[in-house]
């Protein structure tokens, strides 16, 4: 069996707050492998695709406008399952409620704006994985 691939964003959010070494650290503690890793500023056509699930809901414009308010760092991870041990070392989307233990719920909050500032962002099944990979890297 190939070794299953990831894609994992650092979001502005955690990029600005200096806590990309603190997530990876996590990552790699967990006993994935970095394969990739860039800074970028993404535009509206990369986000327009990475996020195409997703237009029309009520949250994508403020999510796109955060996505492009500063770099975002890609990671391409590696390891067995990496896709759903990611998710969970991630936690649920809402920083608020997300469990302690997870990124999400040790290092993220609501800040009071339109979309949830959540620092991360994991691919979700393997056609994902490969779809979004393919866009960032
Ligand atoms: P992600 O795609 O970033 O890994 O997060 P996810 O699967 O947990 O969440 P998803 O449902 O795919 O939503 C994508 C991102 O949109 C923002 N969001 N804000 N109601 C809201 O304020 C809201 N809902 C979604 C979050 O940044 C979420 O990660
Ligand atoms: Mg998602």
């Amino acid at each position: 069996m190939p070794v299953e691939e990831t894609l994992v964003l650092v979001k502005p959010d955690g990029v600005a707050r200096n806590l990309t070494g603190e997530i990876l650290r996590r990552i790699e503690a967990k006993g994935y492998q970095l394969v990739d890793i860039k800074l970028v500023e993404a535009d509206l056509d990369l986000l327009a695709a990475h996020y195409e699930e997703h237009q029309g809901k009520p949250f994508y414009e403020p999510l796109v406008e955060f996505m492009m308010s500063g770099p975002v760092v890609a990671l391409r991870i590696a390891g067995n399952r990496s896709i759903e041990g990611f998710r969970a070392l991630a936690g649920t989307t809402d920083p608020t409620t997300a469990a302690a233990g997870t990124i999400r719920g040790d290092l993220g909050r609501d800040w009071g704006l339109r979309v949830q500032q959540n620092l991360v962002h994991g691919s979700d099944s393997p056609e994902s994985a490969a779809r979004e990979l393919a866009l960032w890297f």
